[in-house]
């Protein structure tokens, strides 16, 4: 009994692996006047991660090819959507590509190029800041958790412990 109690605890203190969805152009959405160049900055996009597009009646999402984006070409496009909540979830590693067909707006910048990149834990370090810290910062605390959202080992045990602790004095109490 106590060691399937611990046990569902583990399970509910181990954290997934978690997806995060990605709403283009934040909370202006997708539209004109976005720039959408500068809102993929700085964004590592992970297989399973997703897209949501919001926008309007005057606007769809067409995934295109990357010479069709560069040329704002919609003439033939992957695919298309249009009821303004769009979640577009990244399967595969690579290169994806989107516009908005309607005439002008993508020439007028609403256009979205992302790299997606493969999950499973271990990504290429990009942006990582080097961990050689100028002369004299004996005391220094230690470096805040990965902005990446990168699961800590050290964070986990010391949940799963901190868990294992409160069920042992729950399980005290009340033999
Ligand atoms: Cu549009």
């Amino acid at each position: 009994m106590a060691l399937a109690a611990a046990f569902l605890l583990l399970l509910l203190a181990t954290p997934a692996a978690y997806a995060v969805q990605y709403t283009v152009g934040d909370s202006a959405g997708w539209t004109t006047g976005g720039d959408y160049t500068t809102w993929v900055q700085g964004k590592t996009f992970n297989v399973g991660d997703t897209l949501l597009f919001t926008y309007g009646g005057s606007h769809k999402v067409d995934e295109v090819s990357k010479s069709d984006y560069d040329n704002c070409n919609s003439g033939n496009s992957l695919k298309s959507y249009s009821n303004g909540n769009t979640v577009i979830t990244l399967s595969t590693a690579g290169s994806m590509y989107f516009i908005c067909p309607t005439a002008g707006h993508c020439a007028g910048g609403m256009k979205l190029a992302i790299d997606v990149v493969a999950a499973s834990g271990n990504t290429p370090s990009t942006s990582s800041p080097p961990s050689g810290s100028p002369s004299g910062s004996s005391s220094s605390p230690p470096p805040p958790p990965s902005r990446s959202g990168a699961p800590s080992i050290m964070n986990n045990s010391g949940l799963i412990l901190g868990f294992s602790l409160v069920l042992g004095a729950v399980l005290a109490v009340m033999s």
